[in-house]
């Protein structure tokens, strides 16, 4: 397959960095670089070290920064976390905050933060966390989301993010899509019907064209999304839900033996036949009919192709027997 090469060479920054006391401290709180206006930095010591490093290529206006001093009492607002929220308004020494994920979302560092005072320094431990939709994972749970990693932003490249949503058995997965756009004919989305990537293909997905809802016929889904070296789109936002079973399950084919009827849903039967020198034993139809657990099952047992010429040696040493006995 051709693969494209990145269009630009990787952009050589310039940057700005802010320190919280002197840079050996190694209490960074800032770094800055492109035309966006950062917010504003507050530092919980009385020195705050600014670092400007610009490389040899391409100069732009820079920056002018505004400062100010005061007096802390207590901790900063802490804030509230992109697709995240917070729990709890206290900035006093030893107050503490607990924040959580919008669904679909993972916390990346600790739910709880307490503010610390220190002397005249007051901060919070550890740092306020965030919340980041995950490149793949397991997931249960009766329902729930699947996000692109960095939703809603853009993708990053060369990702290979796997997710297995797995529901309890007596059900199968509808996954709907509420936001989908990824790269045509450089990033996928797979969708397998199964607990691995070697379960039946439902469908590989692509491009900005919202695809309808997809069920599973097991009580497992698999899904792989592969992104190239280039060009992000914001990517997909999934909702799975787990949904009563209305099918029996697959009931497989027999040895020695062909199955007609692929339609595993309440009323639908299956037949068994035995290849040329088999016979079947036990009946040859199955219908689909709700068990007495109120979930759809088989009414019979499947059944089985035994060889003729087996059943020939059987009698065959029945008679050696009976002659000499007698
Ligand atoms: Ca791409």
């Amino acid at each position: 397959m051709l693969r494209r090469q990145p269009s630009e060479p990787e952009a050589s920054h310039d940057i700005l960095k802010v320190w919280d006391g002197p840079p050996e401290n190694e209490m960074p709180l800032k770094e800055v670089s492109g035309s966006l206006v950062p917010e504003g930095i507050h530092s919980t010591l009385n020195i705050v070290t600014i670092q400007f490093e610009t490389d040899f290529y391409i100069t732009k206006s820079g920056f002018a920064i505004d400062f100010s001093s005061s007096l802390a009492t207590a901790c900063r607002d802490p804030g509230i976390p992109m697709n995240g929220s917070r729990n709890g308004e206290g900035r006093e020494p030893d107050d503490s905050v607990t924040f959580s994920c919008d669904p679909g979302y993972e916390l990346q560092g600790e739910s709880r933060i307490t503010c610390i005072q220190v002397e005249n320094r007051y901060y919070w431990q550890p740092s306020p966390p965030s919340c980041i939709a995950p490149c793949g994972g397991n997931v249960t749970g009766s329902s729930g989301f699947i996000l692109s990693p960095n939703y809603p932003h853009p993708y990053p490249h060369s990702k290979d993010c796997d997710w297995l949503i797995a529901v309890h058995s007596d059900y199968v997965i509808s996954l709907a899509f509420i936001s989908f756009s990824i790269e045509p004919n450089y990033d996928f989305l797979y969708i397998y019907d199964g607990p691995d990537s070697s379960a039946h293909l439902i469908g590989s997905f692509q491009d900005s064209k919202l695809p309808e809802k997809i069920e599973s016929t097991s009580n497992f889904m698999y899904l792989a999304f592969r992104s190239d070296g280039t060009v992000s789109y914001t990517g997909f936002h999934l909702e799975y839900k787990a949904k009563l079973r209305e099918a029996c399950f697959d009931p497989g084919n027999v040895m020695n033996g062909t199955r007609i009827g692929a339609d595993y849903k309440l009323g639908s039967m299956v037949t068994f036949h035995c290849e040329a020198g088999y016979l079947l034993q036990g009946y040859s139809t199955l219908t689909c009919v709700m068990g007495n657990s109120k979930r759809p099952e088989w009414d019979r047992a499947k059944p089985t192709c035994q060889g003729k010429r087996q059943h020939f040696c059987y009698v065959t040493v029945g008679v050696i027997h009976f002659g000499r006995t007698f």
